[in-house]
């Protein structure tokens, strides 16, 4: 089946972020979604206290709401949870899984909700109908026939915190530890090196510290297409005159400029605030070297005013007090030419010297940052190189100052929280055997790569996925594709038809289940669920609408099922009771984990919701060294063969478009990068594009440049002339993912390099 898409349009943007182009965007697909006028309303509801949680990003929710407190995207994530249409049984009818197969994402999720659970039946090559009681009896038969170190539990960072510590608890009782999440592909580098560098494994920031700050230093992370509602924050900030210093490869928009859509004023004048104040194009990969440049200025200003007298640059106290390594990390710096750091980052001595120098005179400093940072090879150096920076002069643990990792999934985080980790140290295992009674495996899991390579390597026999689109997510697509097909086992819980679906284990089933905006009545009422935020906050989520089919389950409905029908029964676990009411499960998540939930069913409807205790935050060090830790990278690049690379390689750069949400594509229009119509698009800077023999407009094919014995190509992508750095290109994810090679990840958390994957560009053959 093919989309129907008018031909591809591109011409540069020139609008803000938000504004005119945002109502036009979210009244498009309200209509596609045949989501009536009176529907609409639900939005109302959406990130407030006592309605329900935005099912896009994790960005914190606001203690005073705004009237409409969502997004362009958050609405339309509503929407495409809400729509009317249905993929139910007469659509499993008409079409083979073969047949599928040949349609896009974009056609596959537009289909609509699932409504009934469903079985893969060799004989017809289609997905049947089944009972749920059929389906978990198959599914517990399977389960049990296998090892359980073969199975993989995976989480994708929607879920619930009351589903993923069920899903948590059960893959242990079951025995294993194989609990990867979409983390693993995310900002896993934040919690491995954030964890290494000042002992806590998230951010140390707050909402309120927006109003505090008086300079945010913004590294690798759209804040237009990705976390909207963030905007608010920043021009908020920007009306009090803080500067926003940014480094991305690409000039984003919602990074220069922004109207918001929820003022009148701003939107009858059409008058847009700044947003950056400096923009710093890095290069691919660049950052570790740009920050270092930084710290360099800043230690040779300390120096020279320690010698004359003057106040100190650095703040000396906090660095006395608080932190250890400071004098190898000074001659690290000092090391380091300007010739090479200005070489590997792509910006010039005066500009990063620019951006050194607004910091100095900065009191209190936000670090954000996303994928730019973590997605490359050394993604966790890269993210210790900015705890650096910040230790510096005291940035982390006080108002208006902290790093700020922007969280990806809306409860990403939380699923950590509460024990979907494949890590066994970071489960409190001892009080989960005292708690239920049962030895719980302690030996390491398997990650989101390793899960992969056990996948291919046939290790890997059964997969039970709560939520995601896994094979679609990871790289290597085409390998894993294969692969995959060979399991025993795949199990989808899910919202939406996706390709893990279709590139089904020998036994596979889909079950349907309802979005966290649907009503959700078990034996004792409506339930309420909870997740955690992007700044540590937990948040109660009631949903309001109508469950798309009666024959669709809660998510804790279905993984009860799943356990009951695999495990054998412990009295200390009331799957059914947890299920009747999930108040229950909080009680139970507030035993295992004391100090970080306490009273949650009591609070988590508190406006502004729940804050975690975060150590760093109250500058209290939880590493081996007892202080905040400065780290010296093993060298600049973020990929170690990038100097080796020959000059007609590029550096790819995977992006998402503002018309997707991970793997789902809500359309083919990326409004802020000029893109109408089509998601095959490679931009290149016109340098390269001359260099190459190339021009603006024509069809390439891509293969990645590696000599690991595969091939790895994705061709038919239209040359698009773009304001990148020489040497680096960009294009879409998922579409690029089968030129990423599984092998290409960050060293120490594992995740997925998508940011600088070495590539070729060969002009199509006619
Ligand atoms: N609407 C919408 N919202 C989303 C998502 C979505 O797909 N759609 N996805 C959610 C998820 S799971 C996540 S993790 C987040 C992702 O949100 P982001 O962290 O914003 O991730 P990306 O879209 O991958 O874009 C990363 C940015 O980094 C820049 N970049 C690339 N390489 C480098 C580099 O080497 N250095 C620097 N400094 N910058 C670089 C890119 O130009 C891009 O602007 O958003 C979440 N929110
Ligand atoms: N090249 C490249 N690859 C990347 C990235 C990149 O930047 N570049 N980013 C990585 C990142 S940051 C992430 S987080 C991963 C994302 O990887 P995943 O989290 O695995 O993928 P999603 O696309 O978010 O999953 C979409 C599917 O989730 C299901 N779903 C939606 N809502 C619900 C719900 O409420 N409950 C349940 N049970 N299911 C639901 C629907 O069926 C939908 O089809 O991809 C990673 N892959
Ligand atoms: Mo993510």
């Amino acid at each position: 089946m093919t989309d129907k898409m008018a031909e591809p349009v591109i011409e540069p943007y020139t609008g803000p972020a938000g504004g005119w182009g945002s109502a036009r965007s979210l009244t498009e697909i309200l209509l596609r979604e045949e989501i009536p006028v009176s529907g609409a309303a639900l939005l109302m509801k959406q990130n407030k206290p006592d309605g329900f949680m935005c099912v896009s990003c994790a960005w914190s929710k606001p203690k005073k709401p705004l009237t409409f407190e969502y997004c362009e995207n958050g609405a339309k994530a509503t929407a495409w949870e809400q729509t009317a249409k249905r993929c139910g049984p007469d659509f499993f009818a008409r079409h083979t899984v073969t047949e599928l197969l040949g349609w896009t994402d974009y056609a596959l999720e537009e289909q609509g909700r699932l409504t009934h659970p469903l079985r893969y039946d060799p004989a017809s090559d289609r997905y049947v109908t089944v009972s749920w009681s059929e389906a978990f009896a198959e599914i517990g038969r399977e389960l049990r026939a296998l090892d359980p170190k073969s199975v993989v539990n995976y989480a994708s960072g929607r879920a619930s915190l009351e589903t993923s510590y069920m899903f948590g608890l059960f893959s242990r009782m079951y025995g294993n530890n194989n609990l990867p999440d979409s983390s693993n592909m995310c900002h896993e580098p934040t919690s491995v090196g954030l964890k290494a560098s000042i002992g806590s494994p998230v951010g140390t920031t707050k909402l309120e510290d927006f109003e505090h700050s008086d300079l945010i230093l913004f590294f690798g992370q759209n804040v237009g297409s990705n976390a909207p509602r963030m905007l608010h924050q920043l021009q908020e900030a920007r009306r009090r005159r803080v500067p926003i210093v940014t480094f991305n490869p690409l000039r984003e928009r919602g990074l220069e400029r922004f109207t918001n859509p929820q003022s009148p004023t701003e939107m009858v004048t059409r008058s847009a605030t700044e947003i950056s104040t400096q923009y710093h194009q890095v290069k691919a990969g660049g950052d570790i070297a740009a920050i270092t440049g930084m710290c360099k200025f800043l230690i040779a200003a300390d120096r020279d005013a320690k010698a004359v007298g003057r106040p100190r640059i650095l703040d000396v106290a906090f660095i006395e007090e608080h932190t250890h390594g400071l004098e190898a990390f000074v001659a690290y710096c000092d090391a380091q030419s300007w010739s090479a750091l200005e070489a590997r980052s792509g910006l010039t001595r005066s500009a990063i010297e620019a951006a050194a120098q607004v910091y100095a005179r900065a009191r209190a400093v936000l670090g954000i940052y996303g994928m730019g940072l973590t997605q490359h090879r050394k993604g966790t150096e890269a993210v210790q190189m900015l705890v650096n920076l910040m230790l510096l002069r005291g940035n982390v643990g006080r108002p208006g100052a902290g790093l700020c990792p922007v969280r990806g999934h809306s409860n990403v985080q939380g699923q950590r929280t509460v024990g979907i980790t494949e890590k066994p140290e970071l489960a409190p295992l001892d009080r989960i055997a005292e708690q239920y009674g049962f030895a719980p495996p302690r030996d390491k899991g398997l990650n989101t790569v390793e899960a992969c390579k056990g996948i291919i390597d046939g290790s890997v026999k059964g997969f039970v996925s709560l939520g995601g689109n896994f094979v679609r997510a990871i790289p290597d697509t085409v390998r894993m594709e294969e692969a995959w097909a060979r399991m025993r086992l795949t199990v989808q819980i899910s919202t939406k038809l996706n390709r893990s679906h279709l590139v089904h284990g020998a036994v596979s089933y889909i079950l349907p289940c309802l979005g966290r905006i649907e009503v959700d009545t078990q034996a004792s009422g409506p339930q309420a669920v909870s997740m955690e935020d992007s700044t540590s906050c937990f948040h109660g989520s009631r949903g309001s609408a109508k469950p798309v089919s009666e024959h669709v389950r809660s998510e804790p409905w279905i993984v009860a099922g799943i356990a009951k029908a695999t495990l054998d029964p412990n009295p200390k676990v009331d799957w059914d009771g947890w299920v009747a009411d999930y108040a229950t499960i909080r009680r139970a998540m507030e035993a295992t984990y004391p100090d970080v939930f306490h009273d949650l069913d009591g609070r988590m409807f508190d406006p502004g919701g729940i804050g975690k205790p975060v150590a760093a935050r109250e500058r209290r060090w939880e590493t081996e060294s007892g202080k905040a830790n400065f780290t010296v990278p093993e060298g600049l690049n973020e990929d170690p063969d990038m100097d080796s690379r020959p000059p007609e390689v590029l550096d790819l750069i995977t992006l998402r478009s503002n018309d997707q949400f991970n793997t789902t594509i809500y359309g083919y229009d990326d409004r802020f990068r000029g893109v109408k119509g089509t998601r095959m698009i490679l931009f290149m800077n016109a340098a390269d594009i001359r260099r190459l023999g190339l021009s603006d407009g024509e069809t390439v094919d891509l293969e990645t440049h590696a000599d690991d014995g595969f091939a790895r190509v994705v061709k038919g992508l239209r040359v698009v002339e773009y304001g990148i750095p020489v040497g680096n290109c960009g294009g879409y994810y998922p579409e690029l993912n089968p030129l990423i090679p599984l092998w290409h990840h960050d060293e120490q958390a594992k995740t997925p390099a998508a940011k600088a994957i070495p590539i070729r560009v060969r002009r199509a053959a006619a």
